[in-house]
């Protein structure tokens, strides 16, 4: 009788391990939303950008053709987004509104254009 159920314990107890380490990566993963934001002379693309309260945002920038810069300084987000890589820019937003964001590396002629909105909602 022992022998069978103490390594049937086991099995299970190991089973339930297996599954509760590989859950929790998959979970913090749905937790964030990912949004792929890319830029060039002169705009960027989506020009707005809605996400959630709360929840961990996960911007994906890149640029098209030059050096652009990314900035929403009522979010306090930042970053160069150079050409041919993704530059990943993480936050969760505090507050609820619509606050605008820019390119702040001058990229030609059109560089004050390229201007878009982050829309933070409850
Ligand atoms: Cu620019």
């Amino acid at each position: 009788m022992r022998g069978i159920t103490i390594p049937l314990l086991v099995a299970l107890l190991f089973a339930v391990c297996t599954v509760a380490m590989t859950a929790s990566p998959a979970l913090a993963q749905q937790d964030e939303q990912v949004v792929t934001v890319t830029a060039k002379q002169y705009e960027f693309s989506p020009q707005t950008i809605t996400v959630k309260k709360g929840t961990p945002v996960v911007l994906e920038l890149t640029s098209l053709d030059r050096l652009h810069g990314f900035s929403c300084p009522a979010l306090k987000l930042r970053s160069d987004i150079p050409p041919g890589k993704t530059t990943t820019v993480r936050f969760v937003p505090d507050k609820v509104g619509t606050f605008p964001f820019h390119c702040d590396n001058f990229c030609g002629s059109g560089h004050e254009h390229m201007i878009g909105t982050i829309t933070v909602t409850e």
